[in-house]
């Protein structure tokens, strides 16, 4: 009888501890996007899924505003403090709005990144950049100047004009203007990551630039929303959409030749390596200028003074390689 209570006892002991690893022990890391809805987020959500799996004991939560708004965001956050998850991993849609909440966020003990959009230094422990910001930048005018032999007006269709990675990008595509002869930006406007905004804008810049050859947008919804746009206008052959795209949305747009090409990194990859980072920072992996975070199989990151690091080069999609693409992201 005795030997019975001890068994029972026992087994008793090993359920508690087992539900507590399976569920109140795990860390919680937020990963927090633009807006939900977006395709490139569902990706990099799918890579951070990986990492939780790949690390055990971690869980994901996918969340974000309903546009890409910093209030809809502040709002996210407010209720992640009160839920008091482990961390939090955001792709912002301003640089300094956030910081306030994240600052508080962090003042609990939440371990705070950026990841593809930064937050001002002081809201976040690091930002991971997708790729360097002036390659982007460079990349997203060459992309438009190679089809451009006799040089011509091009104009820029971004997300939201707080976003801040995209107007780092228009920053540095600026730079290098000059070294394009011929290119000549004439206007630059929001979609604000909207699809039906951005389709409008596209529209708009169509009807105010007559002469207008390209239409760069540095983000996966413009592109595809301008390349409709273009499409439905009959303007294809003679405005070419290009800028940043998913192989998966895109394909058609190439197949049609309303874009030539367009370029990107793997979003699996970037939401692999930020929740591999958020959930190492917050195990006491020190950051700081000069530090190394372990990111999985995607090596490390080291951090510059700014405590920003940056992941894999972007790469061009055309007609020649979508069809190897289209399936991934
Ligand atoms: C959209 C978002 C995201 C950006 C990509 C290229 O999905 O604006 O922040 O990195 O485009």
């Amino acid at each position: 009888m005795k030997f019975l209570v001890k068994i029972i006892a026992l087994t008793a002991m090993a359920m508690t501890s087992t539900f507590s690893v399976a569920s109140a022990d795990d860390m919680r890391i937020a990963l927090v996007v633009k807006a939900l809805g977006i395709g490139f987020f569902e990706a990099a959500a799918k890579g951070a899924e990986e990492a939780a799996e790949e690390l055990g004991g971690v869980k994901i939560i996918y969340t974000g505003p309903t546009d890409t708004t910093a209030e809809g965001q502040i709002e996210v956050i407010n209720s992640l403090i009160a839920q008091g998850v482990d961390a939090i991993a955001i792709s912002a849609n301003d640089p300094d709005a956030l910081v306030p909440s994240l600052k508080k966020a962090m003042s609990r003990g939440i371990t705070v990144i950026s990841w593809d959009s930064g937050v001002a230094a002081d809201g976040r422990q690091m930002h991971l950049n997708p790729s360097s910001n002036a390659l982007i930048g460079n990349t997203i005018i060459k992309l438009a100047a190679d089809h451009m032999p006799n040089g011509g007006d091009v104009a820029i269709l971004s997300a939201s004009a707080t976003a801040t990675n995209q107007n780092i990008w228009i920053e540095e595509a600026k730079k290098v203007l000059p070294n394009y002869s011929g290119i000549n930006l004439v206007a630059t406007v929001y979609g604000d990551d909207l699809s039906d905004k951005s389709y409008r804008e596209a529209q708009g810049l169509m009807s105010s630039y007559p002469n207008l050859k390209a239409i760069i947008a540095p983000t996966t919804v413009g592109i595809l929303a301008a390349s409709q746009a273009v499409t439905d206008a009959g303007k294809i052959g003679e405005i070419n959409v290009t800028g940043l795209g998913l192989p998966s949305e895109m394909a058609g747009a190439v197949d049609s030749g309303a874009t030539k090409s367009f370029a990107i990194w793997n979003p699996i990859d970037l939401g692999y390596s930020a929740a591999m980072l958020a959930h190492n920072i917050a195990n006491g992996a020190k950051t700081g200028p000069g530090s190394s975070i372990d990111m999985g199989k995607m090596g490390s990151a080291t951090l510059d003074d700014n405590n920003e690091a940056a992941m894999s080069d972007p790469f061009t999609y055309d007609a020649s390689n979508i069809d190897q693409f289209k399936t991934i992201f």
